[in-house]
């Protein structure tokens, strides 16, 4: 999709592919063309065979408004009725058909991850992977269709994107051979090591049943009753109180298959594998303080950021890798059990090989159609690819396909369009609620030789998939799990101690915070000593934070040597798709203001001018008012010249607009508000022509992350500072024991 440069500045978020007229259109016209940047999924057959009809053919149809059945209305603002001021009619076939497909617009939303947004792309392999898997898609050069979902896990479909949560990161590859679905999390432990458990971690984790509160949150008694009677959770918990539990953007998250699969190349040889994204732009996240205000201001962050990247042409990219350790029968790793996905393996004991990337390139024409309806399942394996025994995994090839049967309700949902596979299919599965295939032939069932044979079994040439033959060691039926998952906490010391120590605090006040949450002492007592086993610092800090003694570690802390690989800071990446927000008085300089706007745009940032009011301000359009902004939304903020408090600036009236007592400053109070919390959350602020509104917001003259200057100096310093995320160095980390 080109990127569309016919408005500048580019300011993503139309909501529709045509400027709307002021009056109600008169002329009938037919349906518009999706917006720049939408793709729907390719329109297939549900048996999978190319139709060429461009994806619109499956959206409305024609000039004028019909029922169901394509018969066209006059009237669809009045019921039928016996008279203007009669009873309305049984026999209104339009109203009853209209409220009742109202009536049944939604389906059962998801029993977790139930919040997501999804795009559409491609994967480009480099051929790395050709001698360990002898799957199509990883052949040199292969393009296959990729549709990505990212979510949370906990909250309902309307809960705020920025919960303290694991995300998940589900890609389908539409492969030659058959769909391939890699749904993994933005972790790469997790919380429990069989599946039998998952209704359990669920249940916990998910709003308390009686009051059904809190949404979205793990910081409640129920969940850290659970972690911390099961303590092999605790590594999964680590990693969420970390700030990848807070990310920035989808765009700025890794992502892992978590278990070991098994691939099998073209001769017959087999390697054991975990599976990572690794994000172009870097794994980034927001402090606490400010998800807690984006949940207010924007729930949608995440949703939206995802989809204005898209639409402004930003593409957002991962590079598609595994770690690759040898098969063997133990499925070992220098003590790491590969089959405990509660484990990771460090980067440093076994490099990412990078196999392709990954280009998202368009969004959903419908979230409905496409998001909400792809299904996935980790049982979607193509040839030279295969699970291995993880008890976790194992649990997963059933729920996956059981889900969907009531959630998509029927066995039919592989052939909802998002769902259609791009290889052909001839699976001799039949009737069903919703079947949209026509079915020939008089045999589905084999062997037959009324329909010649149709379909016959594939041989290993013919890309047929292929259980890997493994040894099942001489065993008995136990309900056990192997002496090496026991380990609990030598791996969550090595995270923590692997991150630095901004990082740390931010897990510090993380636990603090939760734990604070929980009505009941004994649990936060019972964390605490989880947390002595993980390392005495950490917990000596959270103990003080609640009040309350530190507990002895039950069992030897380990050393581990750190991990580099899992610290999130330290380095520069792109940043194509951040957005700054240029705050102006009435008197700003517009050359300054333009010549920021123009630098922005070419380095791939949106530009968003916040002013007193909304409409035009000499040559610059307002996209944002002081009133109407929020400091969440901006990965910089850049003041240019003075401004004063525009006249809605009421502190007495309104919370945003200052203490609610006093006089207003020289600076509205609201740009002031702003300024403090961009500081406080280390974000670039950069000022030009007037220092008044930082000073107001009690901002150091030439502190880190402050850039001075004119237009142009600025919009440099402020694009180096933003390819460094945060400047977290602005503040000293919190003295240690
Ligand atoms: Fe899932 N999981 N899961 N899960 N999961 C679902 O499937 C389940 C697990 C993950 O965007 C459900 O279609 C069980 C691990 C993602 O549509 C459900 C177990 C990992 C998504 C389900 C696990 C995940 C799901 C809900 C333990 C990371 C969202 C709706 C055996 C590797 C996919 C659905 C999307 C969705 C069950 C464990 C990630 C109920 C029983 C481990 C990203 O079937």
């Amino acid at each position: 999709m080109p990127k569309d440069r016919s408005s500048v500045p580019f300011i993503p978020g139309t909501p529709s592919s045509q400027p709307p007229p002021l009056d109600e259109p008169t002329d009938p016209t037919g349906p518009l063309p999706p917006k720049t940047g939408q793709q729907g999924p390719q329109t297939r057959t549900p048996t999978g065979a190319e139709t060429g009809a461009p994806p619109e053919t499956v959206a409305q149809q024609g000039e004028f408004l019909t029922t169901a059945h394509g018969v066209r209305l006059r009237d669809s603002d009045h019921s039928l009725k016996a008279g203007a001021r009669g009873p309305t009619l049984l026999q209104d076939h339009h109203l009853r058909e209209k409220v009742s497909h109202f009536d049944h617009e939604r389906i059962p939303e998801r029993v977790v991850h139930a919040r997501g947004a999804g795009a559409h792309g491609v994967f480009v392999a480099n051929g790395a992977g050709q001698g360990i898997c002898r799957a199509e898609f990883l052949k040199n050069g292969v393009e296959t269709p990729v549709f990505v979902r990212f979510s949370t896990v906990l909250g309902s479909r309307g809960s705020p994107d920025l919960a303290r949560d694991t995300r998940g990161f589900a890609t389908r590859f539409y492969t030659s051979e058959g769909n391939y679905d890699l749904i993994g999390n933005n972790i790469p432990v997790f919380f429990i090591q069989d599946g039998i458990k998952f209704p359990d971690i669920v249940h916990a984790a998910k709003p308390q049943p009686d009051r059904e509160i809190p949404q979205a949150q793990s910081a409640h008694d129920t969940f850290w009753d659970f972690v911390s009677l099961h303590t092999e959770a605790q590594a999964h918990t680590m990693w969420n109180m970390s700030d990848r539990g807070i990310p920035r953007a989808f765009r700025t998250m890794e992502g892992f298959g978590i278990h070991t699969f098994r691939l099998i190349n073209a001769a017959g040889e087999t390697s054991l594998v975990k599976f990572h994204w690794k994000p172009r732009l870097g794994v980034h996240s927001v402090t606490w303080e400010e998800a807690q205000l984006t949940n207010g201001v924007d729930p949608d962050f995440h949703r939206r950021d995802l989809a204005d990247a898209i639409e402004s042409g930003a593409y957002p990219a991962w590079d598609f890798g595994v770690q690759v350790i040898p098969d063997s029968d133990e499925q070992m790793f220098q003590g790491i059990d590969l089959l405990d996905p509660t484990k990771f393996i460090p980067e440093e004991l076994a490099p990412v090989q990078l196999l392709g990337t990954m280009t998202l390139n368009a969004n959903p024409t419908n979230y409905f159609a496409e998001t909400e309806q792809v299904a996935y399942n980790p049982a979607n394996l193509v040839p030279g690819i295969d699970v291995t025994n993880d008890p976790l995994l194992q649990a997963r090839l059933f729920s996956y396909l059981d889900t969907q049967l009531t959630r998509l309700a029927g066995p039919n949902w592989t052939q909802i369009p998002i769902n259609r596979a791009h290889a052909p299919i001839n699976d001799m599965l039949r009737d069903g609620f919703h079947q949209d295939a026509i079915h020939g032939g008089t045999a589905p069932y084999r062997p037959n030789s009324l329909d010649a044979g149709n379909p016959f079994q594939a041989g290993d040439s013919d890309h047929a998939f292929i259980d890997i033959p493994v040894e099942v060691p001489a065993s008995q039926k136990v309900r056990e799990h192997s002496a090496s998952f026991d380990d609990h906490f030598s791996q969550v010391t090595l995270f923590y101690r692997s991150l630095t120590a901004v990082e740390q605090d931010h897990v510090v006040a993380a636990y603090t915070f939760e734990l604070s949450k929980c009505y009941e002492q004994t649990i936060r007592k019972r964390q605490l000593s989880a947390l002595a086993n993980i390392d005495a610092e950490l917990c000596e800090r959270v103990a003080q934070g609640l009040g309350l003694p530190a507990p002895k570690p039950t069992q030897e802390t380990t050393d581990p040597q750190p991990s580099a690989a899992l610290s999130q800071l330290g380095k520069t990446w792109p940043v194509a798709g951040r957005v700054v927000g240029l705050i102006i008085g009435a008197d700003s300089s517009q050359s300054h203001v333009t010549a920021l706007v123009d630098a922005m745009q070419a380095a791939d940032v949106v530009a968003l001018v916040v002013a007193p009011s909304g409409g035009k301000h000499g040559s610059l359009t307002a996209q944002r008012t002081y009133a109407n902004a929020s400091s969440t939304e901006f990965d910089a903020l850049v003041v240019i010249g003075a401004t004063p408090p525009a006249p809605d600036a009421l502190p007495a009236l309104d919370a945003k607009s200052g203490a609610g007592h006093g006089p207003v400053g020289d600076s509205d109070p609201r740009v002031v508000k702003m300024l403090q919390e961009a500081w406080r959350h280390a974000k670039a602020i950069g000022s030009i022509d007037d220092g008044t509104a930082p000073a107001a917001a009690n901002i150091p003259s030439g502190g880190v992350g402050i850039a001075t200057g004119n237009g142009t100096d600025v919009a440099q310093q402020i694009l180096d500072l933003l390819s460094a995320h945060r400047s977290w160095d602005r503040f000293e980390p919190a003295p240690r024991a």
